[in-house]
């Protein structure tokens, strides 16, 4: 299925099916029978004909009879199964999956594929399995130009040179994604820079197109538009949505959009945030820009995702009372309820910026009548930017068991987007992507495990970490226990280590401005972007409880003490939420300072066990990702030794304490 000219070339990551002409499971695979048709029946069958010739070296045949078949998709009508679940059973000689649609045969088909892949006993067994998240969404934040913002791993494979591009590769994104579980994605920038002519008459022809090859994988495409549309594509002076003009002008192009893109999902929009139009110009909130669009939208069935990353990016960092954690709340908690049905708030999983660790935004559980998202990124802007393996599933696991205290039973953040708490439908998780034209997809063959792990949790939350891992590693390299073992053992130590040698406690930012990429302890410290550590001769970090900012009053009385008391709040969101003495001694038993020292050491420790490690395994996977794998490990390694030094002979310069283990520090 793969272009094979070389520039254009890619893998098929997890969907690499290789060759088992012995696997116990071929019996299940002579024959199929299906019940329905369309452009989800064929691309099941396609996807059955390329499984079984490459895994058993043999083409599944249909088969008219549904006694005489080894494998049997139907559609049937079950309530329990929802619109996109599915039911798993099995005999002696059959595997039976229904669903109430196409879809959901789909998943199920895609799940034994899995398990045969996994060799999991899975397939001894009777099971049904229910998508918990309604919405599992995708963001692509691509320019038209073909440069992807915050992007590691080439250049987007949906445009090039302002044209949209449709090829095979983009019907391999699509069956990759659908395999686990993505159902939405949103394919342009949210900062919509050059693609306000995806929605003029010129473009949406082959957005159509994109559209229908989605449909068949059972997922719906989103574009992102700007506020100021009519302002730069339809001419008018003013872009104030209870301004009669504007309106019209968004219900024709409404009109438009839908008679020739009828499929189309809605608009994502980011107003109002880092230099972006938005209602605030017109004294308007920001439930009147949202549920103006969503009126225009809503004889189409269409969606408006509409993010709550709006803050005062023009701070003056004198202000010690301003704090930009706030105003995520601040801004959306006193909407709660005004939002039309078919808006659903986006809102990033921290009250920041999608650092290497930060408290859950208090906006989950905050907000109780409106239709929410968790955003997170998996494009590793903060966290390594894919040079460096950062295995974000253990984050993502934190954040959704957060236990926000809003409602007694259902307080999780799980089961907030799932739509539990507050009985809604209209919810669930997305993630800014981490994907471009690399030929492994990812840049870092290990960020992988990223997408796939995004995914897999999105569709079933309760899945930990490591069984993630471990059926990626499985389908991605090999079963080979070793392999198994030593990739699991990186990724699962991966998030922590980068941590430890990054700023520390959760304080977060200490970056290069703009890339946000390597150390740099006081590049946005006097600056007007709101992040900073407030690191001098005394101390380091932030009161954010009442007597400081008051961010902790934003959160349920449970977490607000435990974050404001001193004893309770964690140690690694110490600094995050309180303004500290060096000599502070840390749960752990440790100063701060000397925890700053000490962290900064084992990281850059775990990584050349990380090298070493990857070296056991020259023979044992292939040796493209071997080698891309190497590379990168070298890199992280030096980088990580270039963090250390960096933040600890900051650290140490401006508390003048010296390391307790006699280390050299500049
Ligand atoms: C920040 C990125 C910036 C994005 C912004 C956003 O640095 O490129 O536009 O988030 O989420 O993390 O809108």
């Amino acid at each position: 299925m793969a272009i094979n000219n070389i520039e254009n070339s890619y893998e098929q990551v997890w969907l690499e099916y290789k060759l088992d002409k012995d696997s116990s499971y071929k019996r299940f695979f002579s024959n199929y029978y299906i019940n329905f048709s369309g452009d989800i029946s064929n691309n099941i069958i396609k996807e059955l004909a390329l499984f079984t010739n490459k895994k058993f070296g043999y083409n599944i045949t249909e088969c008219k009879s549904i006694k005489d078949s080894t494998l049997i998709l139907k559609l049937v009508s079950d309530k329990t199964l929802g619109d996109e679940g599915f039911d798993f059973s099995l005999t002696k000689t059959q595997v039976i999956i229904k669903a109430n649609n196409a879809v959901g045969v789909l998943y199920g088909v895609f799940h034994i594929i899995r398990d045969v892949n996994c060799n999991s006993t899975i397939l001894e067994y009777n099971f049904k399995s229910i998508p918990q998240n309604p919405l599992r969404i995708l963001n692509h934040w691509d320019n038209m130009s073909g440069e992807i913002e915050r992007g590691y791993s080439g250049k987007s494979f949906f445009f090039k040179d302002g044209e949209i591009i449709i090829n095979e590769r983009i019907k391999d994104y699509a069956r990759i994604i659908a395999s686990v579980g993505i159902n939405t994605i949103n394919i342009n920038n949210v900062n919509v820079y050059d693609a306000h002519k995806l929605i003029t008459e010129e473009y949406l022809e082959k957005l159509n197109t994109l559209t229908d090859i989605f449909k068949g994988y059972g997922i719906k495409l989103f574009i992102s538009v700007s506020f100021a549309s009519p302002m730069v594509i339809g001419g008018l002076n003013s872009a104030d949505p209870l301004n009669k003009d504007v309106i019209t002008w968004w219900k024709d192009r409404c009109r438009l959009i839908y008679k020739m893109v009828p499929e189309l999902g809605g608009f994502l929009i980011k107003a109002d945030s880092e230099g972006r139009p938005g209602p605030f110009t017109y004294g308007r909130t920001h439930a009147d820009g949202a549920n103006m669009l969503a009126e225009c939208i809503d004889e189409f069935n269409g969606i408006i995702i509409w993010r709550c990353f709006v803050y005062n990016c023009q701070q003056d960092w004198r202000d010690t009372k301003t704090d930009r954690a706030r105003s995520g709340y601040d801004n959306f908690k006193p909407l709660d309820g005004k939002f039309k049905d078919n808006v659903i708030l986006q809102i990033k999983n921290g009250p920041m910026d999608f650092q290497v660790r930060e408290p859950v935004s208090p906006l989950f559980g905050g907000l109780e009548n409106t239709n929410q998202l968790l955003e997170v990124q998996i494009a590793q802007e903060y966290t390594g930017q894919q040079k460096h393996v950062c295995y974000l599933i253990p984050m993502f696991k934190e954040i959704l068991d957060f236990n926000t205290y809003c409602n007694s039973k259902y307080g999780k953040v799980s089961d907030i987007i799932s739509g539990k708490t507050f009985n809604k439908t209209n919810t669930g998780i997305v993630a800014v992507t981490n994907t471009g034209d690399d030929q492994n997809w990812t840049g870092h063959d290990l960020a992988g495990a990223n997408l796939y792990g995004f995914a897999r949790l999105a569709w079933d939350t309760t899945l930990t970490a490591n069984q993630i891992a471990e059926e990626w590693i499985k389908q991605t390299f090999n079963n080979n226990k070793k392999v198994v073992d030593i990739v699991s053992g990186i990724l699962l130590n991966s998030w922590e280590s980068y941590e430890k040698y990054n700023a520390p406690l959760g304080i977060g930012w200490m970056v290069n401005p703009n890339n946000h990429f390597g150390p740099n302890v006081d590049g946005y410290e006097y600056d007007r972007w709101g992040t900073y550590h407030r690191a001098d001769h005394l101390g380091v970090g932030i009161d954010r409880t009442k007597t400081g900012t008051g961010f902790t009053l934003q959160f349920y009385k449970k977490n607000e003490e435990l974050f404001s008391n001193i004893k309770t709040c964690p140690d690694e969101l110490k600094l995050f939420f309180h303004r500290l003495d060096y000599n502070f001694v840390l749960d752990s038993g440790k100063t701060i300072i000397q925890h700053i020292y000490d962290s900064h050491f084992d990281g850059v420790e775990d990584v050349e066990s990380f090298l070493k490690n990857w070296k056991n395994l020259k023979a044992l996977i292939d040796n493209k990702s071997y080698k891309r794998v190497l590379d990168r490990l070298k890199f992280q390694l030096t980088h990580a030794k270039e963090w250390r030094d960096v933040i600890n002979t900051y650290f140490y310069r401006k508390s003048s304490i010296s390391d307790k283990k006699g280390r050299y520090i500049y």
